[in-house]
């Protein structure tokens, strides 16, 4: 497995992706972020789907989705793994993209996590939102 410091948050844009790519958002009462993120994505790869997979939200995040430009999917069953299976039962794209609605992750980082992919070098990248010179804290 490699590991390799996201510092350069900045790379260019991916000028043509050969493929669909579908933003997939998984959502439990995200209202006061979720529209942000949907616009924000959208903004960085223009050729993208975005979905949201609402779960049982009490608050208004499947009307801020939809209203960013977002699909906007309802999962009954509770629980991120159900609307996880969900997403893959769904939805047919040639690259998957998934992120949290509460705008944990930086969407400008998105070309330099799916450049690898696209160019067929690896299956799968995973971005850590922890710095690389973060420590943990431990108990021991
Ligand atoms: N659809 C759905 N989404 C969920 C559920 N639980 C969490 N999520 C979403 O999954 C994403 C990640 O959840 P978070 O609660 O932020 O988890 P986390 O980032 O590990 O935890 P924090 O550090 O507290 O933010 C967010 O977009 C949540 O809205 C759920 O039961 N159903
Ligand atoms: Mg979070």
């Amino acid at each position: 497995m490699s590991t390799e410091p996201l510092s350069d948050l900045s790379a260019p844009q991916l000028q043509s992706v050969p493929g669909r790519i579908a933003v997939l958002i998984p959502c439990y009462n995200e209202e006061p972020t979720v529209a942000q993120v949907v616009s924000q994505f959208s903004a960085e790869l223009p050729g993208a789907q975005i979905y949201v997979f609402d779960n049982n939200s009490s608050d208004q995040t499947a009307a801020a989705a939809r209203r960013a430009g977002a699909i906007v999917f309802s999962e009954r069953r509770q629980g991120k793994g159900y609307v996880v299976q969900a997403m893959f039962r769904r939805i047919d794209a040639d690259f998957y993209i998934m992120v949290d609605g509460d705008g944990t992750y930086p969407p400008d980082a998105i070309h330099r996590l799916l450049r690898p992919v696209v160019s067929g070098e690896v299956d799968m990248v995973i971005g850590s939102r922890l710095h690389a010179d973060s420590q943990s804290r431990s108990n021991k």
